[in-house]
């Protein structure tokens, strides 16, 4: 008989990444709502970074550490409730594993469809569960949210020139819109000595498949995001601030003018870091194509027709870091 020297586990930690954090950025780009020259500014953080800060974009934020305390209190829950609303298929509640093919990383969270029917059973044991406040505050959570994604890609639309303004933001507002909504805990990582001044990776590089995802994180920072050069910088967290993310689908509909941008979260070795993120997507039968009213005469499409369905099933056969776009480019 053969005796095994090692029990035949794998230690979850020995397979997450580790990561040195990188210098704080202070070029990220900082865009007021109400300024006039928005929609300019927009357009230029989007073709530049794929991504920028949003002020004053008019939620409270009290509005939002509502949210936050609530999401506290679920993670704050025993492993075995938090199973409970798990595994992730993709709805509910994961821990370290994300998507379906073996990637890992130092979180856990709770992936939600906005429409409540698409996973109305694990969303239904989740708020069970947990009081009727964690169910209100998430919904009207992602109804401000949506209305701030759709404010911003009305101005995308003004600031492209291209017209009808609801050209992108329709797609969000679409009742068969497929929109998901993410509470991420990314816990203190340990400070194991072999790690020697690197983090364990939280959430791992990828790009947003959607048309523009909203960003909200607590105080602790560590997200980064991956510049034209291909160097990664820090973005300070702001916990007043809204943070919008430029998806592969806006990057197809603008015909590569807008770049979606690589991003990924380091762990904190002290504090948690708690983000909520909206992902606004288009319905599933809509066809992702760059928008007729923006493309010059003669140019051509940089990728091949495919629907927003066609595009998540191919996503979700793919690893977080795999370059999702590629299958769709032309030759
Ligand atoms: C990245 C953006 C969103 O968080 C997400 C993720 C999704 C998941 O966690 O279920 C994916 C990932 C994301 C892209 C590739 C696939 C699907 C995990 C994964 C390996 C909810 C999404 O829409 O795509």
């Amino acid at each position: 008989m053969v005796v095994l020297s090692q029990p035949a586990v794998l230690d979850p930690l020995s397979l997450i990444k580790t990561c040195k954090p990188t210098s704080v950025f202070t070029g990220i780009p900082e865009i007021d709502l109400t300024d006039p020259e928005a929609k300019t500014l927009l357009v230029k953080a989007c073709e530049e970074f794929g991504f920028f800060k949003l002020v004053n974009h008019g939620v409270p934020l009290n509005f939002m550490t509502r949210l936050e305390e609530q999401a506290l209190n679920f993670f704050t829950l025993s492993q075995s409730e938090k199973d409970k609303v798990g595994p992730p298929d993709p709805f509910g509640y994961g821990s370290k594993t994300i998507g379906p093919n073996g990637d890992v990383g130092w979180i856990e969270y709770l992936l939600l469809n906005t429409n409540p029917q698409i996973n109305s059973h694990k969303t239904l044991a989740i708020f069970r569960a947990n009081p009727e406040i964690f169910r209100s505050a998430v919904e009207d959570y992602i109804s401000a949210m949506k209305s701030v994604g759709c404010e911003v890609l009305e101005l995308i639309a003004d600031g492209l020139g291209i017209e009808p303004r609801n050209v992108l933001s329709r797609l969000l507002k679409d009742e068969k819109s497929d929109s998901y909504f993410r509470l991420n805990h990314y816990p203190p990582c340990p400070e194991l000595q072999a790690l020697s001044g690197r983090n364990l990776v939280g959430f791992g590089e990828h790009t947003d498949p959607q048309i523009i995802s909203v960003l909200r994180s607590n105080t602790t920072s560590g997200l980064q995001i991956c510049l034209k050069d291909g160097s990664w910088v820090a973005v300070p967290s702001d916990p007043y601030s809204l943070f919008i993310i430029v998806g592969d689908s806006l990057q197809v509909m603008t015909n590569g003018r807008l770049r979606s941008v690589k991003h990924r979260v380091l762990a904190d070795t002290k504090r948690s870091r708690i983000s909520m993120i909206y992902f606004g997507g288009p319905p599933l039968s809509e066809k992702i194509a760059p928008l007729a009213s923006l493309m010059e005469e003669g140019e051509e499409s940089l990728y091949k027709e495919f629907s927003w369905s066609e595009y998540k099933k191919s996503a979700y056969k793919s690893r977080l870091a795999d370059y999702r776009l590629g299958l769709f480019e032309k030759p």
